[in-house]
């Protein structure tokens, strides 16, 4: 048995570890996640007028602070009791600027955080290796994932490679929406718009057509790089198929059409092959070689899958108010939103959507709870650091805290939540169609490959969906905010469900007898996704997938490789991870900061 320990992950946000136990075969046998920094927002909170939530929490983090700003706006339009006539203009501008966000945090995650793990030298190695026998194709293969992914510029057998084009020019593109929400927002990151009633922020024909000409500006990049077909085509045959089975046949026809007339390995983005394309065929061994008779790929469809469907479930709040219409309920009931709430059970069943179900447990994070209980809902939860965390190392398998993220539970299982799960949850076509094809194959219908095509497809959806809510906001009607009764926060609690890129985001805030914040709590996607065990030994989401992978990825082929496990980077990494978020200041000591943290 071999321990791997990769501390920090990079290229997510925050500094999380993670450690594994490989067996003699190169399989992991063992994994643990850990947050490595404590933050402490919901105790800043405390004592304070609620009405600061909104500007306080978008600081948790810059990636997405547009969802914690709209989740704490949505616990105070609870809280106030004016959900229910919270105007339409405002409700469109929310949706705008969160949809923007979404799809400039999926953009950086695709292109930045994760892209460059496709131009993994590995990749070269087994590709172009004898073992394989891939020959021209491999070569070819290769030479798109390094020529499109690779982060830096370097040498390969003395001929220098260039930083990739997708990586290079998705840059600007994030700087651009960052613009479109600052149109709005005041600033990005941290817009300051978004307030229990409305939002503050009172747009005009010239702000709201300089947003539609950035849209169009990033719209080009989309058809240049990412997407051969245009997004309207894409989405309607995809997420507004008929079926499950028509939404994968339109791809696998597509990519087909597109493998009978490449000849000569020209899988260039001249000849069709974008992103996507490459992306979809070559990223997994069911559709790649099994559907398209491809001779290569990654398989990554075989890494980060989840073996007990029992201990996962897929879980989503709903997001995207429906603004044709005045007001919204905050308790997000199936088919409110325009993706909708609810939960997956592991086979793949829906239920609906029971807030009253969550609770986080702090079995083996480095808190201590005032009673001694371990799991609490939100509304009662507690945020008390342990005085000193100790060691920060990994120790091997323990049941006593290793992490400063708390282990949120849905009836007291483990929730997979990001674009994967809200589409599942939302049953859309194309992802339930590709979650059936993996599971009748007797795989995994969450793994790397479909936690990937789920994002470039929620991205695809927003795009295509943007528009309408742009242009839903009617500059001549200037109601974009409803008034408060102060009185009303008083003794008062609020809940606020909603959806950050990388999944369900929940605020929770409760008032004392002055209007006070007694209770602040905040339970965020990454915590769903990346927390420890519970006081029942079950692991996250990330530890369940993490198990049985094959450490050095595509089957081990080449052996296992314990300086380079693939793996882990590609499992972590597919839940986009964003550890500020999850644990909500770090001292500079670095490394050490969680320990003798001081109250
Ligand atoms: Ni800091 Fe966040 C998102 C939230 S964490 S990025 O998306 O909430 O998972």
């Amino acid at each position: 048995m071999v321990k791997v320990t990769v501390d920090p992950l990079t290229r997510i946000e925050g500094h999380m570890r993670v450690s594994a136990e490989v067996d003699s075969k190169g399989y992991v046998s063992y994994a643990q996640s850990a947050g490595m920094l404590f933050r402490g927002f919901e105790r800043m909170l405390q004592n304070k007028d609620p009405r600061d939530a909104s500007l306080h929490v978008a600081r948790i983090c810059g990636v997405c602070p547009i969802s914690h700003s709209m989740t704490a706006t949505n616990a105070l339009d609870d809280l106030y009791g004016v959900a229910g006539s919270i105007p339409k203009n405002a409700l469109a501008v929310r949706n705008f600027i969160q949809a923007a966000n979404m799809i400039a945090s999926h953009a950086t995650h695709i292109y930045i955080l994760f892209g460059p793990d496709l131009a993994n030298p590995r990749y070269r190695d087994v590709l172009t290796s004898s073992t394989l026998g891939l020959g021209a194709t491999g070569q070819a293969v290769w030479g798109e994932l390094v020529g499109r992914f690779a982060p830096i510029s370097y040498t390969i057998d003395g001929k220098p490679v260039p930083v990739g084009s997708s990586y290079i020019n998705a840059i600007p593109e994030k700087k651009r929406l960052q613009e479109a929400i600052a149109l709005f927002g005041g600033k990005m990151p941290h817009q300051a718009v978004t307030r229990a009633g409305g939002v503050t922020c009172t747009p005009d024909e010239f702000e709201i057509n300089k947003a539609a000409a950035i849209y169009l500006k990033v719209m080009d990049f989309v058809n240049n790089y990412t997407l051969g077909v245009p997004v309207d085509q894409w989405v309607a045959n995809t997420a507004g198929a008929k079926s499950p089975d028509a939404a994968v046949k339109f791809v696998v026809d597509h990519l087909t059409s597109l493998v009978n007339k490449t000849k000569n390995n020209d899988f260039s983005r001249a000849n069709g092959w974008k992103d996507v394309e490459l992306f979809a065929a070559f990223g997994s061994e069911l559709v790649g070689e099994k559907i398209l008779g491809l001779p290569a790929s990654l398989r990554l469809d075989k890494l980060g899958g989840y073996t007990n469907p029992n201990t996962i479930s897929f879980l989503s709040y709903g997001a995207y108010y429906k603004s044709d219409v005045e007001g919204y309920s905050p308790e997000s009931k199936a088919g409110e939103r325009f993706l909708t709430s609810g939960v997956v059970s592991g086979n793949l069943k829906y239920e609906e959507l029971d807030p009253s179900k969550i609770t986080e447990s702090i079995q083996c994070a480095f808190y201590n709870d005032p009673e001694d209980v371990v799991s609490r809902h939100p509304y009662d939860g507690t945020t008390v650091p342990v005085a000193d965390a100790g060691q920060i190392e990994y120790e091997g398998p323990v049941e006593s805290k290793y992490s400063w993220l708390k282990a949120p539970r849905y009836n007291g299982i483990p929730a997979e939540v990001g674009p994967l799960a809200r589409l599942i949850v939302a049953q859309d076509p194309l992802i339930i169609g590709l979650a059936q094809a993996f599971a009748n194959a007797g795989m995994s219908p969450a793994n790397v490959y479909t936690r990937m095509l789920a994002r470039m497809h929620e991205t695809a959806i927003l795009a295509n969906q943007i528009v309408s809510w742009l242009n839903e906001i009617d500059p001549a009607d200037r109601k974009f905010a409803t008034s408060l009764d102060f009185n009303a926060a008083k003794d008062g609690k609020g809940m606020g469900l909603w959806e950050a890129p990388r999944g369900a985001l929940g605020h929770w805030v409760s008032t004392d007898g002055s209007g006070k914040v007694k209770n602040y709590q905040a339970i965020v996607p990454s915590t769903w996704n990346l927390g420890p065990r519970d006081e029942n030994g079950v692991p996250s989401p990330v530890e369940q997938a993490l198990v049985g992978n094959a450490i050095s990825g595509i089957d081990n082929v080449l052996g296992a490789d314990y300086t380079n496990p693939v793996a882990i980077m590609h499992v972590g990494r597919s839940y986009d991870p964003c550890i500020a978020c999850a644990i909500h200041t770090i001292d500079a000591t670095g490394k050490n900061a969680p320990r003798n943290y001081e109250l």
